[in-house]
């Protein structure tokens, strides 16, 4: 048995699940893990340098012959240079994030690459579908990171009904009844973050791996609001001290502390002042186990979820 969807089809993948493009994160060794294990992988672009990133999505060449895409965070000041590069290397799938695409649409369509931007809001989706993106990721607001305001469970059917290119669901998803839960919304592929995080072949700092592995249900907080750009995250100390600068609205001084913050907990592994990004379902996250193992855990549970569903029906 296997998921086929349009986003298979679309994307020419075995499976429709998509790792996501998370910055200081999702490197090309995990990208081409994915990608060799039939779903698409993603190179978080985040802050990155447009040189460094050249060089991942040139390693990731290397890890595997199939389809793997980048991810383009739209904040980022160089954006422009990070556009250029993807079209000259020739990546196959674009996923963006953080922003509106509409200025790069007709050059990533010209050069043939599938455009797949996250939109946290119906309105966005639609305009976004009207000049031309290829599927929509709906990412809801149980997702690490960068967030919007809605959940997975009511932006799903909600972007369904809105667009006729395949939606893609992501926020909250980490085993096969998460998977099967939005395929019984509409969606048609799963994006899936957190999970990934624990892959073997992730490259952030093990303490990292180990503070997922511990998380519990109520272990991540959404901190920025006063800035417009909230972000959710593992609490630590750091967080303790933006919640008081958020309460008393200093968007500037929760911008200047946050800057480098990211890194500082993904490559240096420290817990207590970086900027530990997961999603709710980091409490769903029990083991490090190789991203071909996530992979085949999120289709097989969710077809074990989908043939019972369709067996409780009768008459
Ligand atoms: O982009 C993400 N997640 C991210 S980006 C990131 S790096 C960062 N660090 C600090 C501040 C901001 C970013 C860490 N995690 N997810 C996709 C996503 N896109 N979530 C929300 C959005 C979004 C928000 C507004 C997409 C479009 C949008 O459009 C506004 C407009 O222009 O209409």
């Amino acid at each position: 048995m296997s998921l086929r969807t349009r986003v298979t089809e679309l994307l020419g993948i075995e499976h429709p699940i998509i790792q996501g493009g998370m910055a200081w994160t999702a490197t090309a060794e995990l990208a081409g893990a994915v990608s060799n294990a039939g779903g698409l992988g993603i190179i978080g672009a985040g802050h990155m340098p447009t040189d460094i990133l050249r060089e991942e999505v040139r390693r990731a060449k290397t890890i595997t012959d199939r389809p793997f895409g980048v991810n383009l965070m739209l904040l980022t000041p160089h954006i422009d240079d990070l556009v250029e590069m993807v079209l000259e290397e020739g990546v196959p799938v674009v996923t963006t994030g953080a922003g509106n695409p509409g200025k790069y649409m007709n050059d990533f369509k010209n050069a043939g690459i599938k455009v797949l931007p996250i939109a946290p809001s119906v309105a966005l989706a639609k305009r976004l579908e009207s000049i031309g993106a290829d599927a929509i990721i709906g990412e809801g607001m149980e997702a690490g990171g960068h967030i919007g305001e809605l959940t997975t469970m009511v932006l799903t059917p909600q972007l369904v009904d809105a667009v006729g290119i395949p939606v893609i669901a992501a926020g909250g998803i980490a085993d096969g009844r998460g998977v099967a839960a939005v395929f019984a919304l509409g969606a048609e592929g799963v994006q899936v973050g957190t999970r990934f995080m624990c892959a073997s072949e992730c490259t952030i700092h093990p303490d990292v791996k180990a503070r997922v592995l511990k998380a519990k249900d109520r272990d991540t907080v959404v901190t920025g609001y006063s800035t417009g750009h909230p972000v959710r995250v593992i609490k630590n100390k750091l967080t303790r001290i933006l919640e008081e600068l958020d309460r008393d609205n200093k968007p500037e001084e929760i911008e200047a502390l946050g800057a480098g913050k990211l890194a500082l907990a993904m490559r240096t592994g420290d817990l207590e002042m970086g900027s530990v990004m997961a999603g709710q379902a980091a409490a769903m996250v029990c083991r490090i186990e190789p991203a071909a193992a996530i992979v085949e855990d999120l289709v097989s549970g969710a077809e074990a979820v989908l043939s019972r569903m369709a067996s409780v029906v009768t008459g």
